[in-house]
């Protein structure tokens, strides 16, 4: 008899001269006919995953974030809306890479039998997908695969990653042993979540003015567009701009946090006063940035370390405000974070810094070492996380005065309008927006906080990026054997000079970064580092 599996996956097979890797956020594979054997094999490790987990539902989510209009992705979430357990990527990238469908089954039952996974646990998988052109083929392969191996699954249509992993996290925490549901299991009860705690923020705070939000033509401009709804033009009077979601190759294009931070200009179609505040959001809407220009035309750039550095002092005074003494603050970064940043963290806010290597699954986690943990990439994606004991202090605080009652009011709603689960570009902006009306601040007044050192990012195209082997958070170059030392005596000519080459996880390039006092030092140094690199 032929399995079920092995007749759904020959109308999915596997492009005969390709090999794929998870790669550090999910899968990026570009064109549909190379991703379609893949999404349909994710599919059959999400049923496992679901199965191995007692049946708690697991997320599937069809995107390819700030990339190409032409390419899509597909990515797993765990049931507390994390990223997929790092060691089942390798489960990923070995059903992924079978050559054929009896070699698929058997790779299959092979990890059946050494998970020890009960498969008659029913499996629960729910999916959603962006606003690509690829995406519903895509959606069919992974049902297909889903149906083939018995899984229950709810295809939520089109979503941000963000409000994938909410979901997620709703499902699991509506039973004990979890005290309180992480919300409703709904998109409404995403928008009621966090526009309500919006909401309360801002009673009795100065009406925000005005915000311009370029929605990279993805599926962040129909939420953003329900959120404000929501919430209500009176206290959230956003302007979108890229929203064209029905002219799929306009995404990213020419717009979005991605092309925002490097190109370091304005979207073509933001026409903007200067001091007006601005932020990109990426295709998938788990990115976020904020700009504006000067009064002297001048560009400006408020990246997620400045969002970072914001976050963490505004939740460092709460806490104090509320008269709780025992709670630790600290932000995480990555080796990208301008060096600025973290001075600012450590000198200023008198907060500790952790760096990790480059992915959100890395910062995440180091996060999640304190009590409240701040993480963002300089390209904002970011969020924070509460530990348990958090929480707990938060929830039964007693507070001896009425200012320390309104601080831990606050604390509280804070806590339901920061999406734990994952970087989310619509709550942190609500968040930044609620900060800045804390403060009465404008962007300049935010981008006044510290001076970012002139900096430049490149892309070095090599022959092999695999011999290329950092230590140190990716700071330092292992291998090639000898490199690093080159690196060193050229930072060593710069004032500020601060440099490092590392593999993309994402690319097939070698990145160089570079900072020094001068713009045109970092320039240099970037240059140089990448002739010493190729
Ligand atoms: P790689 O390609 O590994 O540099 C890029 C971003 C990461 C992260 C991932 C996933 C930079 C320099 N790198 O990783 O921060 O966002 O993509 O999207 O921005
Ligand atoms: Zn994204």
């Amino acid at each position: 008899m032929t399995s079920p599996i092995i007749e759904a996956s020959q109308k999915h097979p596997k492009p005969q001269d390709r090999t794929f890797a998870y790669g550090t956020a999910g899968r990026r594979w570009g064109y549909r006919s190379l991703l379609d054997s893949v999404v349909f094999r994710v599919g059959l490790l999400a049923a496992l995953r679901s199965q191995k987990l007692n049946g708690k539902a697991i997320g599937v989510m069809i995107t390819a974030s700030h990339n190409v209009p032409e390419d899509n992705g597909v990515k797993l979430v765990d049931p507390m809306g994390e990223m997929l357990e790092a060691s089942w990527e390798a489960h990923a990238t070995s059903l992924a890479n079978a050559p054929n469908e009896e070699e698929l089954v058997a790779r299959h039952e092979h990890l059946i039998s050494s998970l020890k996974i009960n498969t008659s646990t029913p499996a629960h998988v729910i999916l959603a997908k962006d606003t690509r052109e690829s995406g519903p083929a895509l959606v069919v392969a992974l049902t297909d695969a889903l149906t083939s191996a018995g899984a229950k699954y709810d295809d939520y249509g089109t979503l941000t990653t963000p409000q994938l992993h909410y979901l997620v996290r709703c499902l699991n925490t509506q039973h004990p042993p979890h005290s309180e549901p992480y919300g409703e299991p709904t998109e409404e009860g995403y928008y009621k979540k966090i526009g309500s705690a919006y909401a309360k923020l801002l009673q009795g705070k100065p009406r925000p003015g005005p915000i311009t939000v370029d929605c990279a033509n993805g599926v962040g401009a129909p939420k953003l567009k329900a959120l404000a709804e929501y919430i209500g033009k009176e206290i959230f009077d956003v302007r979108i701009v890229n929203d064209l979601v029905d002219q799929p190759s306009k995404l990213n294009y020419q717009c979005g946090a991605d092309f925002v931070k490097t190109q370091q200009r304005l979207p073509p179609a933001s026409q903007v006063s200067p001091l007006a505040r601005c932020a990109s959001l990426d295709g998938d809407a788990d990115r976020l940035i904020y700009y504006f220009t000067d009064s002297d035309g001048t560009f400006r750039l408020l990246d997620g370390d400045k969002i970072a550095t914001l976050v963490a002092s505004f939740i460092t005074d709460l806490v104090k405000s509320a008269g709780i003494s025992d709670l630790k603050v600290g932000v995480v970064q990555t080796a990208y974070a301008n060096g600025s940043s973290t001075a600012y963290i450590t000198k200023t806010l008198g907060l500790p810094v952790i760096c990790t290597p480059t992915g959100v699954k890395h910062l995440h986690h180091a996060a999640t070492k304190f009590d409240c943990g701040v993480y963002f990439e300089a390209n904002g994606h970011g969020t924070v996380v509460f530990s348990h004991a958090a929480h707990a202090t938060i929830a039964s605080h007693s507070p001896e005065s009425p200012a320390q009652a309104s601080a831990l009011e606050n604390l509280q709603a804070l806590r339901a309008l920061i999406n734990e689960a994952v970087g989310d570009a619509l709550s942190d902006l609500l968040l930044v927006e609620v900060i800045l009306a804390h403060k009465r601040w404008g962007p300049k007044e935010w981008d006044s906080t510290y001076t970012d050192l002139p900096n430049r990012l490149v892309r070095v195209e090599v022959k092999d990026r695999t011999v290329f082997k950092t230590t140190d958070a990716e700071r330092r170059l292992v291998e090639p054997v000898g490199v690093q030392e080159k690196i060193d005596s050229l930072v060593g000519k710069y004032k500020q000079g601060r440099a490092f080459a590392r593999a993309s996880g994402t690319e097939d390039a070698v990145r160089v970064y570079s900072e020094a006092a001068e713009r045109g030092e970092a320039e240099e140094l970037a240059r140089l580092v990448a002739d010493v690199v190729v």
